[in-house]
């Protein structure tokens, strides 16, 4: 597989949101933290890289929507923790989530990443927030700067 080294875009004047939700604050710190290490390896300035927090999931669209429509961002990587509880409403926050970051998406016409994790247990959400290559956020990030590259060279 090819490794992406983001070579095009390093250079570039991209610029880099992060919607972050703040439930399960210590697990949603863990993917903020990946995100930023990825942007910083990539060679994204700190400069280029917004961060706005929400209080849960279920807003992290709207923010998203709004960082797009002014026009504060080339990409915006959205991050969550959903961790399943004894009611189903982990089930309508992961749906309304994920399909409000996908329509985001489309409707800007710009990558707006689903960096959100949805867990059974919190041990799942630790493993998958903590430091290593398991970590979502820094994952969502890379995917961010591969889109901005791909759609570029569609365009
Ligand atoms: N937000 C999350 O980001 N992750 C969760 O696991 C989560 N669980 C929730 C469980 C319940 C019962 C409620 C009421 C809210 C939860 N939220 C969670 C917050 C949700 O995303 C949103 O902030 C609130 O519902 C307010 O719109």
């Amino acid at each position: 597989m090819k490794h992406n080294t983001f070579e095009k875009i390093r250079s570039a004047d991209v610029r880099i949101a992060i919607v972050r939700a703040r439930f399960n604050e210590d697990i949603t710190a863990g993917l903020l933290a990946g995100a930023l290490e990825a942007l910083q390896e990539a060679g994204i300035p700190s400069e280029k890289v917004r961060v706005v927090e929400v209080p849960g999931s279920f807003e992290v669209p709207l923010a998203a929507d709004r960082l797009f429509a002014a026009k504060a961002a080339d990409a915006v990587v959205c991050l969550g923790a959903l961790i399943q509880g004894d009611t189903p409403h982990f089930e309508y926050i992961s749906r309304a989530c994920a399909s409000g970051i996908m329509q985001v998406g489309l409707r800007h016409g710009k990558p707006c990443v689903f960096g959100v994790i949805t867990c059974f247990t919190r041990e799942q959400a630790e493993e998958r927030s903590g430091p290593g290559d398991m970590n979502r956020g820094r994952e969502a990030a890379k995917v961010a700067l591969e889109m901005i590259e791909q759609l570029g060279e569609i365009a």
